[in-house]
């Protein structure tokens, strides 16, 4: 495993001295020393995740108007709102590292900074929104749950509670697909192309494999990540595998089999072409989702304007009766 790149300003002693902390298990807080290297890693990290929370509302917040009936309504919504509270908590958290909000969404709008590849993939039918509860909150869930034992502390907290309602998605989205699954043929067959279509990307969430990605040994070695790509996506295979035989859907993959030597289910190629195509933004909706987010920023641009008026005036009558 390479060594972790510490930045030359940071003093050798007190890189050994955190090093040391690391390795005792301890947590990192805002305003203890860290090396500059963690720091601008943990800030790409954690803003590519709330990033990922806000680009995620789009695919599903386009079924709002059209779920099938008031109560698919309400849990939708609650589901989308759920998914902004996460993107605003983590933007909270990077800013404990001293970066500010508003840099971090004009890298977004820029279309400088990343968001998970999974949220550039279109949403074609009602099935859609079982199998991005199931699948997409499920790898969620499979990333996350480790990263809310990430040395940094804001970050693992943050994980904790998002977690919590990261399984709620899944089951609502699991509970979808397995009415879809027991419905009319029809709605058998628009759940089986939902999985078709959002099986493999899916597994790209995770990241390129272990030996075409440059950040997992750093990042594991400063235990801001517990487990690489490769493996966390095996556990979600896994895990995935005996859901979709319990309601009868089979996973485009015909490479699937189980291999009881390694007690892993073994699974075929994954399209990394695709998946580069996708992060380099070239995938089916990057465009289009962009462009949803810059028209939603130019249009929230009065109520910043409002909010931002409304501090200076408290901060004023705060002054004025301090004096
Ligand atoms: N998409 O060296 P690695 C959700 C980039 S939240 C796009 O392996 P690392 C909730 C990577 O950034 C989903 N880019 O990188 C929800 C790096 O680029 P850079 C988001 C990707 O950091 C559910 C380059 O490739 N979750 O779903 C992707 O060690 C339903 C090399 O990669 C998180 O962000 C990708 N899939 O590992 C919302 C979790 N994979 O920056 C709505 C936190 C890799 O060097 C509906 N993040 N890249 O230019 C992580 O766990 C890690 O950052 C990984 C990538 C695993 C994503």
């Amino acid at each position: 495993m390479s060594q972790a790149r510490t930045q030359p300003q940071d003093d050798p002693a007190k890189v050994a001295a955190f090093e040391a902390r690391i390795a005792a298990g301890e947590s990192i807080e805002p305003k203890d020393w860290m090396p500059e290297r963690y720091r601008r890693q943990l800030i790409r990290m954690m803003s590519q995740h709330a990033h990922s929370e806000i680009v995620g509302m789009l695919p599903e917040g386009n079924w709002i108007t059209r779920a099938p009936s008031l109560r698919r309504k309400i849990s939708l919504i609650a589901k989308v709102q759920d998914e902004a509270g996460h993107g605003l908590y983590i933007y909270c958290g990077t800013e404990t590292l001293g970066v500010d909000r508003a840099e971090l969404v004009q890298q977004l709008l820029d279309g400088t900074a990343k968001y998970s590849s999974i949220f550039n993939y279109p949403t074609l039918s009602w099935a859609d929104m079982g199998v991005i509860g199931w699948f997409v909150d499920g790898a969620a869930i499979v990333n996350q749950t480790v990263l809310a034992k990430a040395s940094y502390g804001p970050y693992a907290r943050a994980m904790i509670r998002i977690c919590k309602e990261e399984n709620f998605h899944k089951r609502q989205g699991y509970e979808i697909v397995a009415v879809l699954a027991n419905g009319t043929p029809a709605q058998k067959a628009m759940i089986q192309d939902a999985v078709n279509r959002w099986w493999w990307p899916s597994l790209m969430m995770f990241g390129p494999s272990d030996a075409d990605s440059p950040n997992t040994a750093e990042l594991i070695r400063w235990k801001v990540k517990r487990r690489t790509n490769d493996e966390l996506r095996q556990r979600f295979v896994n895990l995935t595998v005996p859901q979709a035989a319990a309601v009868n859907l089979t996973l485009p993959d015909p490479e699937l089999r189980y291999d009881a030597d390694t007690e892993n289910w073994h699974f075929g190629p994954i399209d990394w072409d695709e998946f580069n195509q996708v992060i380099r933004g070239n995938g089916p909706c990057n465009r289009e989702r962009l462009e949803a987010r810059r028209r939603a920023h130019d249009e929230g641009a009065w109520v910043r304007e409002a909010a931002s008026a409304y501090a200076a005036k408290q901060r004023a009558k705060q002054a004025s009766e301090a004096a």
